[in-house]
């Protein structure tokens, strides 16, 4: 019988009852309802630097910092053992993973029997988006990973007060595990989890709706309120209730002249939607300020337009490649307060990684823990290391991200990687015309999903790893959403592409600061000042319309970066065609008629 460290703060009958169930489930030698408060924070990171699973940062260069090094397997996403368990596969989706839920159920509920034993079950509850908004959703994580609990503190709303907003209401249900109980008397590791991928399960069930994570401690497999619960469930609760979940930035731009706009912006993992949600522009007089990197969730409010909302209370970074260049207000958000994964540790017990800008010591301590120098012919830190940092801590942080109504979007934008192909930017010509360029975007894959590097995969709208439900109903669903206002009210769509190259390889736009050109284009043409030129793929920037002084750019990588070579859009348009052909008669008629009517304009 599990010993219970302070009596049980609420009185929902639903949530007593799950949690007594889950615990006999999973057999914890101890529970832990979490009140989130600094006290508790301090004592569970405390317990952490003596067990060894955490290393307590120098308190006078990174103070209330720690870092963890993950077990070597256990270092990102798992896309391939991330299930979606409608009740059939067509809710599913070409996209997903599907297994029926009952076998799935069975098999989940064989592996958490006695998985949490030696160990503490956390009860934490967690609120994504403020708890005085409408758009909230309340969720309890129960979880055996104290590394889960001090990552939910900061990325979520959490403790107490959720319980006391929750009353005797629903809440999603979120059960993970890391899977490796304890024999009595058996020694723990630093980082415990299941080794073999083929017994990681990260699995939704939207009817009910439910998430079960066993077997990884890592990121979006554990955080459960990130992509599992903000974006696949969230997805299919959006889809019922008539809004969008989705994997989007948010910033706004003011102007020189002070006007604000709000802007979203959807890019696949590691496309830097960091970077760009607090980016610094170089353009002088032009303000950015961030309300999310990661997550958005959009309703039509109601004066017609759509407004967004940040679900998420810090940012979960990549770290290889964020430096005082790249990133200048991400490196003042995580001086403090921040938890580190997989980077390397150097003498002085701060942080490095590849891509910092900054010279490595003579030696380090790389994310595995061995010695490293600079001649080690391996990465210092994994190239998904990551840093866990408040939201509030950001010090372009814009006053509004909190507000419980959201922000009116100007612009939603759509990008990847594509070295060739795509042009900087790229303007829709109405809503549906935006809705077919976000369902083709696609990327050169990274390391923030466990794939191949450097493949184009399609991925639309950057959901695909992330879209609770069937993919072309999701379509049908922007669609939809869309029809329902006055066209004039909806914001402007674009897609955008920093990564474009030369023919001998060479990157044609400097990106980070300078991408602030391109937002006060998009900015002009909201206004109506902005000039463009129609394409056969959209309405690109007229000849000199793009702000490009003081860039001192060769008008040859200008040219290549606007242009839209035929060949190469036919090659792209049968792709999307091929692409398209997988989601069957599901697919909505009239992102086929705009496929069709993009074909004939490259005829
Ligand atoms: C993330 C991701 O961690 O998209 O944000 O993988
Ligand atoms: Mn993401």
């Amino acid at each position: 019988m599990a010993e219970h460290t302070i009596a049980s703060p609420t009185c929902n009958p639903r949530l007593l009852d799950w949690i007594r169930e889950m615990t006999d489930l999973c057999q914890p030698d101890r529970v832990h309802w979490c009140d989130g408060s600094d006290a508790e924070y301090e004592h569970v990171c405390n317990q952490m630097v003596r067990s060894g699973s955490f290393v307590r940062l120098n308190e006078t260069l990174r103070p209330g910092s720690y870092l963890v090094r993950s077990h070597p397997s256990d270092v990102a996403r798992v896309e391939k053992r991330t299930f979606i368990c409608a009740p059939t596969q067509a809710e599913a989706g070409p996209t997903n993973n599907w297994k029926p839920p009952g076998p799935m159920k069975e098999t989940l509920l064989s592996l958490f029997r006695g998985s949490m034993r030696g160990r503490t079950l956390y009860v934490i509850p967690f609120c994504m988006g403020p708890l005085n908004s409408a758009f909230a959703k309340i969720g309890i994580e129960i979880t055996d990973s104290p590394y889960v609990v001090c990552n939910m503190r900061i990325m979520t709303h959490m403790g107490q007060r959720v319980l006391d907003a929750l009353g005797n209401g629903p809440f999603i249900p979120c059960l993970h595990s890391v899977g490796a109980p304890l024999k009595p008397g058996q020694p723990d590791v630093a980082w415990p989890c299941e080794p073999d991928l083929e017994k990681k399960y990260i699995v939704h069930f939207p009817h009910e709706p439910s998430i079960w994570s066993y077997g990884s401690g890592y990121g979006g497999n554990a955080l459960l309120g990130k992509k599992c619960l903000a974006l696949r469930i969230a997805s299919t609760i959006a889809r019922q209730e008539g809004w969008l979940a989705e994997h989007m930035l948010i910033l706004s731009l003011t102007s020189p002249r002070g006007q604000k706009r709000y802007l979203a912006a959807a890019f696949p993992s590691a496309c830097g939607k960091t970077n760009l949600a607090m980016m610094q522009p170089s353009l002088p007089g032009w303000k950015v300020q961030c309300l999310g990197d990661d997550i958005a969730w959009i309703r039509l409010g109601p004066d017609g337009r759509l407004y967004a909302l940040n679900p998420e209370a810090g940012f979960f970074g990549v770290a290889p490649g964020t430096s005082e260049k790249s990133n200048p207000h991400a490196v003042r958000t995580f001086a403090k307060n921040t938890i580190f994964t997989n980077v390397a540790l150097t003498p002085d017990r701060d942080v490095w990684w590849e891509g910092m800008d900054v010279p490595p010591p003579p030696t380090l301590v790389d994310w595995e823990g061995q010695t490293w120098t600079p001649d080690s012919d391996r990465r210092a830190a994994h190239p998904n290391s990551r840093f866990t940092a408040p939201a509030d801590q950001c010090p372009v942080i814009d006053p509004d991200w909190q507000n419980p109504d959201g922000v009116p979007l100007s612009a939603i934008l759509f990008g990847g990687r594509r070295t060739t192909t795509v042009p900087l930017v790229c303007e829709a010509f109405n809503w549906q015309h935006g809705v077919f360029l976000g369902s083709a975007i696609g990327s050169e894959t990274t390391a923030a999903n466990t794939g191949q590097a450097g493949i184009l995969r399609r991925d639309p709208f950057a959901m695909l790893p992330f879209c609770g439900y069937h993919m072309a109903d999701y379509f049908a669903h922007w669609l939809a959403l869309g029809a329902q206002t006055d066209p004039g009210k909806l914001p402007r769509m674009y897609v955008v592409n920093w990564f474009r190259r030369n023919d001998r390889g060479r990157w044609l736009w400097p990106g980070y600061g300078e991408n602030s050109r391109v937002l006060k284009w998009i900015c002009d043409r909201i206004d109506g000042t902005g000039q463009a030129q129609p394409s056969p793929i959209g309405n690109l920037p007229a000849p000199n319309a793009l702000d490009l002084s003081g860039l001192n750019l060769h008008p040859e990588n200008i040219r290549e970066l606007l242009a839209v070579h035929k060949p190469e859009w036919r090659r792209e348009a049968e792709g999307i065609r091929d692409y398209y052909d997988t989601f069957g008669d599901r697919l909505p008629a009239t992102l086929r008629r705009e496929l069709e009517a993009l074909r004939q304009r490259l005829a």
